[in-house]
């Protein structure tokens, strides 16, 4: 069987998650936070999630594990047939990431310090995000799904970036779902799933343990 390595408070764990529960394939989970030298044993870099296949490779990277459980577990496809369509699917996770979820991530400390962010800081989140709002506007169809009538990968990416995407709120004072033309109703769309509802309550469940880890590493 399949294990998922990785934590619940983790939006990269809970993409691929996500993955494994829409695509009804059995797995185990192995609670995990990283920094051990055994971890990279299961994942190079150091990243999590990782994921041991039902043959005992360990792969990481959540957008490698997606493709991975896609090309092996076919049933109930998450990319189209046609490869022009699958790029573009794969272009909305890409400027997903890059432009939106990386940057904010870069907040991440001050959410957990408290203290304020750094102005050249700021402003540089302010304008790679600006480009993955405008991307966004662009591409996403939100009809209801990102790419059109389907849910795709594409959906369940974003759905756990704006995670992340959503700490830029507190953090910097903006509102970035805001800014995406029918973000907000997608969410409200993708939140109403029991998938969906199971990922949030895990992520929730561990919270107080996910915390309590961090302020360990921050020095108490
Ligand atoms: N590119 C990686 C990013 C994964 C990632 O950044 N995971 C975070 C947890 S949400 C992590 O491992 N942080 C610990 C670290 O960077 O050492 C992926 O897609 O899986």
């Amino acid at each position: 069987m399949i294990t998922l390595h990785g934590f619940s408070s983790s939006n990269y764990y809970n993409i691929v998650k996500h993955v494994l529960l829409y695509k009804d394939i059995p797995f185990v989970e192995d609670t995990q936070y990283g920094g051990t030298d055994e971890y990279l044993a299961l994942s190079p870099a150091g990243k999590i999630p990782s994921l041991t296949t039902e043959g005992g490779i360990n792969l990481s990277e959540s957008s490698v594990c997606c493709d991975f459980l896609e090309e092996t577990y076919p049933e109930k496809p998450l990319y189209p047939a046609d490869s022009t369509a699958r790029a573009q699917v794969r272009q909305i996770m890409r400027i997903s990431e890059l432009y939106l979820e990386l940057p904010c991530r870069r907040l991440i400390p001050f959410v957990f310090s408290k203290k304020a962010v750094p102005p050249a800081l700021e402003k540089e989140v302010r304008s790679v995000v600006s480009r993955g709002v405008g991307a966004l506007n662009r591409v996403g169809k939100f009809d209801p799904y990102l790419a059109g009538d389907k849910l795709t990968m594409a959906d369940i990416y974003l759905r756990y970036v704006m995670s992340v995407v959503s700490l830029a709120k507190g953090c910097i004072d903006w509102d970035i779902a805001a800014e995406i033309q029918g973000l907000k109703e997608w969410q409200t769309l993708m939140a109403d799933s029991d998938i969906s509802k199971k990922v949030d309550a895990d992520r929730e469940a561990n919270r107080d343990e996910f915390f309590a880890i961090i302020r360990a590493r921050m020095g108490g």
